[in-house]
């Protein structure tokens, strides 16, 4: 089996409730690596991350240290960043053990070609403004100066401020939740229509089976003929994951524990 999820956010909210969710993911994470080959993290695992050459945020034990522990048992995990957690360096591959990508990847899995992307930056040729922006925060520039000049708790400060504002921005409590429905007819969340003709197009030129995004915070089976694209669920408000079995199938579930 193959199991992909996203958005846990984990430190996102008060201390309680970022405990709350992080226990659900380590209780999910131990359920799905009874017969998982791989488990994907497709982005914004961590509400903020940024590390320096000798120093990492606080928290996250729990997590940490089970996906360090499945690693270490020979379970393949594969991280995504998101545009939460862009800011990666190489202490989860060297302490944890986890694949690290951070562009879209397509790859063959159950004999089927997966499409993974967290879902940011993909369709936004027409929001110079957001364009901007990730410029900035991708750049190496920016690393530097804050890894350099700017003091830990400073850096960790800002960036929990910045996400809690992202957050809200693409927060999806007044979006409808849809583990399935019929495909017909224009998509209306804003944003999602993008990525789902992000997807579209891309299927024009390119042979894909799944499309697997986080990104949008609600869960959502989307299926058109031979077209399907996943949204995965933000974990505060719907934890969902996906599932891809032996015979290809793939499904969206919610994980209630
Ligand atoms: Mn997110």
């Amino acid at each position: 089996m193959y199991y992909f999820a996203s958005d846990i956010h984990l430190g996102a909210g008060d201390e309680q409730s970022a405990r709350a969710v992080e226990r659900r993911f380590v209780a999910w994470l131990d359920t799905v690596s009874r017969d998982a080959e791989a488990i994907f993290l497709v982005g914004d695992i961590f509400d903020f991350w940024f590390e320096y050459r000798r120093v990492v945020p606080k928290g996250f034990v729990r997590a940490l240290g089970r996906l360090a522990e499945l690693t270490d048992r020979g379970v393949r995990v594969v991280f995504f960043t998101g545009n939460h957690d862009m800011w990666v360096g190489d202490y989860l591959a060297r302490e944890c053990g986890m694949e690290i990508y951070t562009s879209p990847q397509v790859m063959t899995l159950a004999g089927k070609k997966v499409f993974i992307a967290h879902g940011d930056n993909m369709n936004i040729d027409g929001q110079p403004l957001l364009k901007l922006l990730n410029r900035v925060f991708w750049s190496r520039t920016l690393k530097w100066l804050f890894s350099w000049g700017v003091h830990p708790d400073l850096a960790l400060k800002f960036g929990h401020w910045w996400s809690g504002k992202s957050r809200k921005r693409h927060g999806a409590a007044d979006r409808r939740v849809a583990l399935t429905e019929p495909s017909t007819g224009p998509v209306e969340e804003p944003g999602t229509g993008s990525l789902i003709e992000y997807a579209r197009e891309y299927a024009q030129t390119h042979k894909v089976d799944y499309f697997v995004f986080g990104h949008m915070h609600f869960p959502r089976d989307f299926r058109e003929g031979n077209f399907h694209v996943v949204n995965l669920g933000c974990w505060a408000e719907n934890p969902s994951y996906a599932e891809l079995d032996a015979a290809g199938d793939m499904t969206l579930k919610m994980y209630t524990s």
